[in-house]
């Protein structure tokens, strides 16, 4: 992972952000914020196999329990994330649902990163509702601490409802997994990530895009 767009956003001289990147001659020494931002990244995975999708044109799955556990998901198509649905040959406006089963590694935290949702949506897991995103993010990613919701070697089923209000849907980037938040989305989202998760920073207008009111 490459960690320059990371060191940019943070604004520290110390790092040494990859060999392709000559480090400077002369730098201030590195405080323990500087050691602990430049350390090596942390564990991910791209979870793209094993999805499989449906369309809801009546918006029935709610109601019908295809976000549950149990449900026989196995004539559903396979689909994988990281471009449109109609990319994949499905024309379709309206709710869509992608299902995955995930085995969570044995590392102390966990955070998914979905990039980008269109238009929006809702995550579940083990039929739990657990964070839903709107069709505003623009660039910025979809993403969820789901350390409180799982467990180390536990095994759970990922559900998403995804409502798209027209063009182009679905999950368009790849799904992560990874052990911090850095680890789930591109150097761009992660500064924006930044300038949203610390208001009081310093950063360029276009990473301060803000959700619509009312998600
Ligand atoms: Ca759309």
């Amino acid at each position: 992972m490459d960690r320059l767009g990371y060191c940019w956003a943070v604004g520290l001289a110390a790092c040494s952000p990859s060999e392709e990147t000559p480090a400077p001659t002369a730098t201030l020494p590195p405080t323990p914020l500087a050691e602990a931002n430049c350390a090596q990244a942390a564990p991910s995975q791209v979870l793209d196999s094993g999805w499989r999708f449906a369309v809801d044109p009546q918006d029935e799955g709610r109601a019908a329990g295809w976000a549950a556990p149990d449900f026989d998901d196995t004539a559903w198509q396979a689909m994988a994330p990281g471009t449109p649905w109609e990319f994949n040959g499905v024309e379709h406006d309206g709710v869509a649902w992608y299902r995955s089963q995930l085995t969570l590694p044995r590392w102390e935290a966990f955070y998914l990163g979905f990039g980008g949702v269109d238009d929006a949506a809702w995550l579940y897991v083990d039929g739990q509702e657990v964070g839903a995103w709107r069709s505003d993010l623009g660039l910025r990613a979809a993403y969820l601490d789901l350390t409180p919701y799982v467990a180390p070697g536990e095994s759970v089923t990922l559900a998403l409802r995804i409502q798209d209000d027209g063009v182009f849907g679905g999950l368009k980037q790849s799904v992560r997994l990874g052990a911090d938040l850095r680890e789930v989305m591109s150097d761009l989202q992660w500064a924006m990530a930044l300038a949203e998760l610390n208001p009081t920073w310093v950063m360029p207008e276009w990473s301060r895009a803000r959700p619509m009111p009312g998600l």
